[in-house]
C-alpha cells in the first residue's frame, strides 16, 4: 500500500498521492470513503459543492423528496447506524435526507478526507507510473492508483435548450441547482417548465404561494399519490421483525426493495379483480406497488401494461375538473413505467386552482424566452420568475461533461462513448484501467433503489481492490470480449421490459444529439448482483490483472451468454435439484412434466378452444383445436407437441399453441399422437401422418380453410412434422403448404458438436435424448427416414422455417436439416436463436426474450400459408393511444 503523501511540483502546485481518489460526496462517495478507509486505502474525495449530499445537496427545490420509501432508501451497511437514525416520514424531504448524510459523514468522521469546492478538470492515465493524474480547478492535483467516479446518475443538469433565456429580466431557477436561501414566490407570476419528478413535486407548493402559476408541459407523465405520512406499519413491522433478512431480500430483489413478484397474469383476472388490485396499489402510495404488484405482465407486455395505464388515466380524469386540462395531462405516448413515473402530493388537483394555467406545449411549442416572459407560437406569458425543471443529462452527463477522462493511449472517454456508453458491468470501461464508476450506465442504477445498488457496487469494487492488493496486482482492466458481451447482454435484457418503447432520459432521448439506447441495466438488481459475484467466482472473468511482481492474469470471456430470462429459469431449476428425468421411468417422467406444467403461466385467451378426436390408423386420436378470435375460415396448422416421443400430449404445449394461434391468426390443431415405450417406432410418425391427412380432408368442418395445411412441431414433434412432409410427398398427399420445425430431432447420430457442447446444464440433456431414442426406436430402425428425416430424400418437400437454439444438444442436427433442405432445392429460412435453450420458445410468458422468435415464426406461418403479412405484432410496439374519451371526461367534470 502506498501511503498518502503530498509533493510539490516545479509549478508550485501540490500533488497529493493516494491509493484511491474519488469524485462526489453523495450516497456513493460517502460509503466509498467509509469502506476504503476501513480497508486501509489512503483516499481523497473531491467534491464540487461545499458540503456533502450530492443530489440532495443540489436539489433543494420546494417539495423535493425521495420517492422510494425512506426505510428502504438509506444505508444498510451498519445496523448501528440504522438504529441511530430515525426517519420522520414515509418519504423524507430533501432537508431531512441531507441532514442524514451530514450525520453519516460526522459519525464516521468522513469530512476530513473530502476536499470540498474542488472540481476535477481533467483525469489522465499515466501508463509509465500506472496511475491516474487528476487536475482540479483549485490547482491541487492528485495522483492516484485507482480513480472512482461516484458522481451520481442525475447530477448534470441539462441546458434548457430554449432561445432567449439570457434575455429574461426576472428571476431564473433550476430545480437541479436550487439556491440555499429561501425563494419567495408570494405575489409573483411564476412559470414552471417541465413536468418530470422535480416539476411534479414543486408545482403544487409553488401554486400555493404564487399569485399566478403557468405550467408549461411538453410531455405528460404518470403520477401517483404518495400518501405521505408515517412509514407504513406493515413495512416497518417486516423490517423490524427481521432486519437482516429484510435487507438481504432487498439486495436480491428486482429493484432493491423487498416485494414479492406477482405471478398472476392480467388475463387470469376479471376486470373487477384488476380494479381491486389497482385501487389497493393506488391507496398504498408506492411506485413499486403500482409498477410490479398488479399482474405479472404489466411491465413486460404492452397489452398487460395498457390495462394499468388506462386505470391511471381514469384517475386523472376523475381528479381534474376541466376536461380539456385533464385531456392534456393524460399520457398516451409511453407505456406506464417506461418513462420514470412520479409520486405526487396534490399534483393533479393543483390544476383545479384558479391561479394555475396549464400550457400544452405539444399544441403551442415555446418559441422563445423574452425579457418579460415566455412566448409560445400562440400566446405570450408575462412572468416574474421562471423555474426550469427540465431534467438532466442522465447517467453519462456527470461522467463525460464534467471533465475529460483520458485513458490508455490518450483515448478520451467522450470519444469512446460517442455512440453511447460502453461498459463492463456498468462499473468499468475497456481502455480505462483502474477506473470505476459507481452505478454507471450498464448497471441497474436508476431502475433500482439507488442506495442498495450503491452499496453493492462499492462493496464489489473495494473487495476487488483488496483482493488485488493481497495478490500483488496493481492494475485491472476489462477486456474487449467481456465488454462487448456485456453490451450484447444489456441489449438482450432491454427486450425484457418496455423501457425501449419510450423516449426518456433512460434512453438519452431527452438530450438533443445524444446517442440513444436504454442506458441502465434492465435485468434486475438481484440477477445483476449474482452476475457480479459470478465474475469473481470465475477468476475475475473478463478482467486483465497485472502487477510488477506477479504474472498477468486474464480469464477472458463473456459473463452471460444465455438470454437473461433463460439464465434465471436454469438457475431456478438448478436450485430445485431435480432428479434427471430419465431416472424417473416413463410414467414418473410424465407425472413430473405434468407437475411442472401445472405451475406454468396459463396460456392466453384465444377465440375458441375445443377438444375432439379424429380417426387414426388404429383408433381415435385426441386433438385440441385453437381458433383465433377473428372471423374465419383460417388456414390450419397441424401441430405436434414435444416430449421425445415419450412425454406430453395434445395439451402439453398449450401456452405455445395459444400464443402462435394469436400471433399468426391461424387455427392450431395439436395432435395427441401415441407415445413410446407403449407404442414404439414408427407409431408416432404414422399417427402424425394420419392426423394430418384427416385434418386436411376435414378442414372445412373444423372451421378451417380447405385445400392445404401447414405442419409444425417442436422437438420430437418437429421430427414428426418433418417426417409427415416426406410421407405426404411420397404417399400422394395431403398437400402441405409449409413446415415449421422448432428444435427438431432430425438424425440418429450424436457426434455433432452441439451434443457435446450442450450435453448438460441446459434442461434437455444428452442422456435424456439417449433415453428418448432408446424408448422409441431400436438401433436397427434409427436410420429409417421416418425417424431420421435427414437421411430421407429431401427434394420436393414443402418450404420450411427451421428454428434452432444455441444451447441445445439438437442445434446442429436442426441446422444440418435446414442446410440439406436448401441443398435439395427446398425454400428454407432459418432462425438461429442466440442464447436460447431447447425449451425457450415453448416457455411462453416465462422466457420473454422468446417473443421475437415466436413473432418470426408466426410471420413465417402466414407466409407459408399464403396469408398477407400485415397482421399486428402484439408485442412489437406500443398499443395505439386511446383518444381521450369525451364521455368519461364529461362524467369526471360533473
Ligand atoms: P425529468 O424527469 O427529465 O423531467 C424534465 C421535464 O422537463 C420533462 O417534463 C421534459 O419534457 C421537460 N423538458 C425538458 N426540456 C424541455 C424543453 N426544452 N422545453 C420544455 N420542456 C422540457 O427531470 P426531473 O428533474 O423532473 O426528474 C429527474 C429524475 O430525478 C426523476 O425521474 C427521479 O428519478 C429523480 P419531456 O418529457 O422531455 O418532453
Amino acid at each position: 500500500m502506498i501511503a498518502a503523501s503530498v509533493s510539490r511540483a516545479a509549478s508550485g502546485c501540490t500533488t497529493e498521492r493516494v491509493d484511491v481518489a474519488l469524485v462526489g460526496a453523495g450516497f456513493a462517495g460517502l460509503y466509498l470513503l467509509y469502506r476504503l478507509r476501513k480497508d486501509g486505502f489512503t483516499t481523497v474525495a473531491l467534491e464540487e459543492a461545499d458540503d456533502v449530499g450530492g443530489t440532495w445537496y443540489w436539489n433543494r427545490y420546494p417539495g423535493a423528496r425521495c420517492d422510494i420509501q425512506t426505510i428502504d432508501y438509506c444505508y444498510t451497511f451498519d445496523p448501528e447506524l440504522e438504529s441511530a437514525w430515525k426517519w420522520s416520514e414515509k418519504y423524507a424531504t430533501q432537508p431531512e435526507i441531507l441532514r442524514y448524510l451530514g450525520f453519516v459523514a460526522d459519525r464516521y468522521d468522513l469530512r476530513r478526507d473530502i476536499r470540498f469546492c474542488t472540481k476535477v478538470k481533467r483525469a489522465t492515465w499515466d501508463q509509465a507510473s500506472e496511475r491516474w493524474l487528476l487536475t482540479t480547478d483549485n490547482d491541487a492535483a492528485v495522483s492516484c492508483r485507482y480513480y472512482i467516479m461516484a458522481t451520481g446518475c442525475l447530477s448534470s443538469p441539462k441546458p434548457p435548450e430554449i432561445d432567449g433565456v439570457k434575455d429574461f429580466e426576472g428571476e431564473v431557477y433550476f430545480t437541479g441547482r436550487w439556491p440555499h436561501e429561501e425563494v419567495k414566490f408570494a405575489g409573483k407570476r411564476v412559470a414552471v417548465i417541465g413536468t418530470g419528478s422535480s416539476g411534479i413535486q414543486a408545482i403544487p407548493l409553488i401554486a400555493e404561494q404564487a399569485a399566478q402559476l403557468t405550467v408549461l408541459q411538453r410531455t405528460p407523465n404518470f403520477a401517483l399519490p404518495a400518501h405521505n405520512g408515517p412509514a407504513p406499519a406493515d413495512r416497518v413491522a417486516l423490517l423490524e421483525g427481521d432486519r437482516a433478512g429484510y435487507r438481504e431480500q432487498a439486495r436480491w430483489s428486482g429493484a432493491g426493495v423487498p416485494l414479492q413478484l406477482q405471478t398472476v397474469f392480467s388475463w387470469q383476472l376479471s376486470a373487477a379483480e384488476r380494479l381491486e388490485r389497482f385501487e389497493n396499489a393506488w391507496a398504498a402510495g408506492d411506485l413499486f406497488c403500482m409498477l410490479r404488484q398488479l399482474w405479472a405482465d404489466q411491465g413486460v407486455d404492452v397489452d398487460g401494461n395498457a390495462l394499468v395505464a388506462e386505470l391511471l388515466r381514469d384517475k386523472i380524469c376523475a381528479t381534474v375538473k376541466d376536461p380539456e386540462i385533464a385531456a392534456s395531462l393524460i399520457p398516451y405516448d409511453h407505456p406506464f413505467g417506461a418513462k420514470r413515473p412520479c409520486l405526487d402530493t396534490n399534483y393533479y388537483a393543483t390544476f383545479n386552482r384558479p391561479n394555475v394555467t396549464l400550457v400544452n406545449l405539444r399544441q403551442e411549442p415555446i418559441k422563445s424566452i423574452m425579457a418579460s416572459g415566455i412566448k409560445t407560437d400562440k400566446r405570450t406569458f408575462d412572468v416574474d420568475v421562471i423555474v426550469f425543471a427540465t431534467g438532466f443529462d442522465a447517467m453519462t452527463g456527470a461522467i463525460m461533461a464534467v471533465h475529460p477522462i483520458k485513458g490508455r493511449g490518450g483515448k478520451s472517454l467522450s470519444d469512446v462513448w460517442a455512440n453511447g456508453p460502453q461498459t463492463y458491468l456498468g462499473l468499468t470501461v475497456t481502455g480505462f484501467p483502474n477506473l470505476f464508476m459507481i452505478t454507471g450506465p450498464g448497471s441497474p442504477s436508476v431502475l433500482s433503489n439507488m442506495v442498495v445498488s450503491i452499496e453493492q457496487h462499492v462493496d464489489w469494487a473495494v473487495n476487488l481492490l483488496i483482493a488485488m492488493r493481497e495478490a500483488g496486482f496493481t492494475t485491472f482492466e476489462a477486456t474487449k470480449t467481456a465488454q462487448d458481451g456485456w453490451i450484447r447482454h444489456m441489449a438482450d435484457c432491454s427486450t425484457l421490459t418496455l423501457h425501449r418503447l419510450a423516449n426518456t432520459w433512460y434512453t438519452g432521448a431527452n438530450v438533443p444529439g445524444k446517442a440513444q439506447g436504454v442506458m441502465p441495466y434492465t435485468g434486475g438488481v438481484g440477477p445483476y448482483r449474482g452476475i457480479c459475484d459470478e465474475v469473481v467466482s470465475r477468476g475475475m472473468l473478463g478482467f486483465r490483472l497485472a502487477g510488477p511482481n506477479v504474472a498477468e492474469q486474464c480469464n477472458d470471456g463473456e459473463i452471460v451468454r444465455l438470454q437473461p430470462d433463460v439464465r434465471l429459469v436454469l438457475k431456478k431449476l438448478e436450485e430445485m435439484k431435480l432428479a434427471p428425468i430419465e431416472s424417473l421411468g416413463a410414467q414418473g417422467a410424465r407425472d413430473f412434466v405434468a407437475e411442472l406444467n401445472a405451475d406454468r403461466p396459463a396460456g392466453r385467451p384465444v377465440g375458441d378452444v375445443a377438444d375432439g378426436t379424429l380417426p387414426g390408423t388404429d383408433g381415435p386420436l385426441p386433438y385440441r383445436l385453437y381458433r383465433p378470435a377473428t372471423p374465419g375460415p383460417h388456414p390450419i396448422v397441424v401441430y405436434f407437441h414435444g416430449g421425445g416421443w415419450v412425454l406430453g400430449d395434445q395439451h402439453s404445449d398449450d401456452p405455445y399453441c395459444r400464443d402462435m394461434c394469436r400471433r399468426s391468426g391461424m387455427i392450431f390443431v395439436s395432435i395427441g399422437y401415441r407415445h413410446a415405450p407403449e407404442y414404439r417406432f414408427p407409431t408416432a410418425a404414422e399417427d402424425g401422418y394420419a392426423a394430418t391427412r384427416w385434418i386436411a380432408e376435414h378442414a372445412a368442418e373444423l372451421g378451417g380453410r380447405p385445400g392445404s395445411v401447414v405442419v409444425a412441431g417442436w422437438s420430437a414433434g418437429g421430427n414428426i412434422a418433418a417426417v409427415t412432409c416426406q410421407l405426404a410427398r411420397d404417399r400422394g398427399g395431403p398437400h402441405i403448404a409449409g413446415q415449421l420445425l422448432v428444435c427438431p430431432v432430425t438424425d440418429c447420430t450424436f457426434d455433432r458438436p452441439s451434443y457435446n457442447d450442450n450435453a448438460t446444464g441446459y434442461f434437455l440433456t444428452r442422456s435424456l435424448m439417449f433415453w428418448f431414442w432408446d424408448l422409441y426406436c431400436s438401433p436397427a430402425d434409427r436410420t429409417d427416414p421416418r425417424v431420421s428425416p435427414l437421411r430421407g430424400k429431401l427434394a420436393g418437400l414443402p418450404p420450411a422455417f427451421v428454428v434452432t437454439c444455441e444451447f441445445d444438444p439438437l442445434r446442429d442436427e436442426g441446422i444440418a436439416y435446414a442446410d440439406a433442405l436448401a441443398a435439395a432445392g427446398v425454400p428454407v429460412e432459418q432462425l438461429k436463436a442466440r442464447g436460447h435453450i431447447h425449451t425457450s420458445f415453448t416457455m411462453v410468458d416465462v422466457v420473454i426474450t422468446g417473443v421475437s422468435g415466436r413473432v418470426q415464426m408466426a410471420e413465417a406461418l402466414r407466409r407459408l400459408a399464403g396469408l398477407p403479412p400485415e397482421r399486428k405484432q402484439v408485442d412489437a410496439s406500443v398499443r395505439p393511444a386511446r383518444t381521450a374519451s369525451p364521455r368519461k371526461i364529461a362524467a369526471a367534470a360533473d
